[in-house]
This record gives structure tokens, C-alpha cells and sequence, in this order.
């Protein structure tokens, strides 16, 4: 199989393998943890240096960054309708993917620090709380994104839809002020098919 998804999908490596999904591209998952000795093996460090996952091989295209995956998948199969034909809805792309990298990822991953992820003592609330408090202004800007519209660009889903709803897959525990537009947009987006079939690849626990 030419294209190679390294990366448990309890872990970000869930981006690139919705995206797989929503193409319809055959894949080969290698569903290493990110705490596993395989990600600091030389082999897998020369596909991803940084040796965290998730990373892909395509038939020799090595790109790591989960967001630069989707972009990258999005884009080399335009048939499948998630990238764009014009500079405009390219830019929008672009832009969203960027503000939730940016703007989004880091307080999210904040508060999921701080609420669920270190080990107990390592935890500060007051961390997780002035995450979340800057988290609602900036959801606030998608929720009036949304008023009017039912995806992020072009009316339809995107690459864009899929990175924003990814980044913040924990949306609902994420919200602390009414935010019934952008609820219901995540919902569609994560109830796709092939949403359904890459979150099913998550190992139970
Ligand atoms: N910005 C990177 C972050 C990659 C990342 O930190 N992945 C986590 C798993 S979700 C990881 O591998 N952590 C292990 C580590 O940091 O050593 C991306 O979006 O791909």
C-alpha cells in the first residue's frame, strides 16, 4: 500500500486518518503510541524527527505536522472535494487550519493538560481556568462564523471543517457560553462516515 499512517488514533494521527477516510484512500495504519519505543527508533525518526505522531510515508512523501497531513491529502486527491479550486476558498482553508493551530490547539491542550492528561500533582487548575476563559472569546469568533453558514468554507465540507472539528474534538467538555451554531456544525462533521470509521480505530480502553 502506498500511503502509510503512523500513529495510535487516540492520539492527533485521528486527523490523517479521517481525512484517509473522507477520500476513500486504501491505507496502512501502523498504529504505534506515542509513548512507544518504535517512535524513537532511527527508521521512524527519519520519517518524523520530532518523534511524535502522527507521521505518514506516501510512497516516499514523508510529512509530519497532523494538519499539514490533512492539507497535503486534501490537496493531492481534489476529487474528493475537501481542498478547494479557488485562491479564495484556499486561503479560507488555509486561514482556519491556521487559527486552529494557533488559536484554538494551544488552550485546548492547555486545559486537557491541566484537567486530564498530566499526572495529578503535576495538574494546576488555574492553568486549565485561564485556558478555558481565553478559549470562549475565541470560539465565540467561529460561533459567529457559523450564524449564517453551515461550513466553514464554500458551503460544504472541507479540509478546513475536518481540522477545526478535530482540533477540537473535545468541544462540548471545551464550552462555557452558549454556542448553538458551532455545536451543531461539530456534530455534523464528526457523525461523517468517515469520522465514524477513523474514531473507530481507537483501541478501547
Ligand atoms: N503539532 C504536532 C504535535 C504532535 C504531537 O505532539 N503528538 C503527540 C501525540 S497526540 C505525541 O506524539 N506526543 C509524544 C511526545 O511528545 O513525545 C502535530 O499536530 O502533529
Amino acid at each position: 500500500m502506498s500511503l502509510k499512517i503512523y500513529g495510535t488514533a487516540a492520539s492527533r494521527a485521528i486527523r490523517p486518518l479521517w481525512a484517509a477516510e473522507e477520500i476513500g484512500l486504501p491505507y496502512e495504519h501502523i498504529a504505534w503510541h506515542y509513548q512507544g519505543p518504535e517512535v524513537r527508533e532511527p527508521a521512524y525518526l527519519a520519517i518524523n524527527p520530532n518523534g511524535t505522531v502522527p507521521a505518514i510515508d506516501d510512497n516516499g512523501v514523508r510529512v509530519f505536522e497532523s494538519l499539514a497531513i490533512t492539507l497535503y491529502l486534501a490537496q493531492r486527491h481534489p476529487l474528493a472535494g475537501l481542498w478547494s479550486a479557488t485562491d479564495a476558498g484556499r486561503a479560507h482553508i488555509l486561514q482556519w487550519t491556521l487559527w486552529a493551530a494557533t488559536e484554538a490547539e494551544p488552550l485546548a491542550r492547555q486545559w486537557f493538560h491541566h484537567t486530564g492528561f498530566l499526572p495529578p500533582e503535576q495538574r494546576i487548575p488555574a492553568m486549565a481556568d485561564a485556558a478555558i476563559d481565553k478559549l470562549q472569546t475565541r470560539l465565540q469568533v467561529l460561533e459567529k462564523h457559523l450564524t449564517t453558514r453551515e461550513w466553514l468554507v464554500e458551503e460544504r465540507f472541507t479540509v478546513a471543517d475536518l481540522n477545526v472539528a478535530a482540533v477540537l474534538q473535545r468541544l462540548t467538555r471545551l464550552a462555557r457560553v452558549p454556542l448553538p451554531h458551532t455545536q451543531a456544525w461539530h456534530q455534523r462533521c464528526l457523525s461523517r462516515p468517515a469520522a465514524q470509521r477513523a474514531w473507530a480505530l481507537r483501541p478501547a480502553n
